[in-house]
């Protein structure tokens, strides 16, 4: 059986790296596979408060996200959308893992050696641990398919990692307890499209980040249409007309990423935009760019507010997906537990 899992943090400042990147993708998704979408809260808070707001900020990014969810199209009816924190098998099952993973293996994390920084004797044992609850969160729905950027291929190839020892070390209980094969799956990745891994708007060398300290490096979701022209209009470019295709982006980063927005705000190619845009200038084709960011983010940013205008509504949707989540998370880590040796009989 097929089955999607993604997640998203709450730690605000939501950006079109992760509209076009993630949330964009999760709403195509749905029409080809059952999918839990997540908002990860257990994960968020393995930086310090300040960079999720504390507890107020949290509660107010995971509506956030969870109302970016729903504008982006993903129906909560046929869906499962819930946050992390709702169903405790997630951490249980990170516990398990963390005693699966090896050190070696998360030491060589490089999303967990940028987030530390140089200070890392001051970085949480959480931060470290990030993917082995990320695997926790995709095996628990024993998922087939994870939407990511680009920046999480790294945890996912671990999470793989940790499905096969799991089933390895386990071979003989996963058969004794009436698994005929392995019992976790090996996820795979769906990293595809234009805009696996959107660059800043100041620094085409550097991702779009929510913590990057320049608000002129992101889009962020409820920008209005004015700042996102002067964001685009600031934009960091070369001074050579566009190409007329993909191939002579080579070497012009900045140019290649305002060309893949393009292609992934409009659901075209770069080399299809560039059959448009080849030749023409910068000062041409910002405007054009502004005017089509603007069209596909401001209906999207309007929901959202809308939606998080009635904050009961928004928890209500994220409890009911808890409940639906939990069924599958109860069942799966019952059986982990049996496979492991946990002795049991407590009804929970
Ligand atoms: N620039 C990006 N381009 C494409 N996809 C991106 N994603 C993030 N940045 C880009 C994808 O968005 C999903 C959710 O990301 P997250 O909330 O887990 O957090 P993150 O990766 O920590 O987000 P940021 O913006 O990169 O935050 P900081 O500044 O903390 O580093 C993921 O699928 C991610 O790949």
């Amino acid at each position: 059986e097929q089955r999607v899992f993604s997640g998203v943090q709450p730690t605000g400042n939501l950006h079109l790296g992760n509209y076009l990147g993630a949330i964009k993708r999760f709403a195509e998704l749905q029409h080809d596979y059952p999918c839990l979408y997540c908002v990860v809260d257990l994960h968020a808070i393995t930086q310090p408060p300040s960079v999720w707001g504390g507890p107020e900020g949290l509660a107010a990014n995971t509506r956030e996200v969870a109302a970016a969810y729903l504008a982006a199209g993903i129906d909560p009816k046929t869906q499962i959308i819930f946050n992390q924190s709702q169903v405790p098998q997630h951490a249980e099952l990170a516990w398990l893992f963390n005693c699966v993973a090896r050190m070696g293996w998360l030491n060589r994390m490089t999303q967990f050696k940028e987030k530390a920084g140089k200070d890392k004797e001051n970085a949480s044992v959480g931060l470290f641990a990030y993917p082995t609850l990320m695997a926790a969160d995709i095996l628990l729905y024993r998922a087939t398919h994870v939407p990511v950027g680009d920046d999480q291929k790294q945890h996912l190839e671990l999470t793989r990692d940790i499905a096969q020892k799991f089933n390895n070390d386990f071979a003989d209980s996963i058969e004794k307890n009436g698994f005929e094969d392995a019992y976790f799956p090996l996820p795979e990745p769906l990293i595809t499209g234009p805009a696996t891994r959107v660059m800043s708007l100041r620094d085409g060398s550097k991702k779009m980040s929510k913590s990057d300290p320049s608000d002129y490096s992101r889009i962020v979701l409820t920008d209005d249409a004015d700042t996102i022209a002067k964001k685009i209009r600031k934009a960091k470019t070369d001074p050579e007309p566009l190409p007329s295709e993909a191939e002579g982006l080579d070497g012009r980063a900045e140019a290649e990423n305002l060309v893949g927005l393009y292609a992934a705000l409009s659901d075209r190619t770069r080399d299809d935009v560039l059959k448009e845009y080849g030749g023409s200038a910068f000062s041409v084709f910002k405007p054009a760019l502004a005017e089509l960011t603007v069209a596909k983010i401001a209906p999207i940013a309007d929901e959202m507010r809308r939606l998080t205008a009635d904050p009961g509504a928004v928890d209500a949707i994220l409890s009911d997906g808890a409940e639906k989540a939990a069924e599958i998370a109860e069942k799966v880590m019952a059986e982990v537990s049996a496979i492991v040796g946990f002795v049991s009989g407590r009804k929970r």
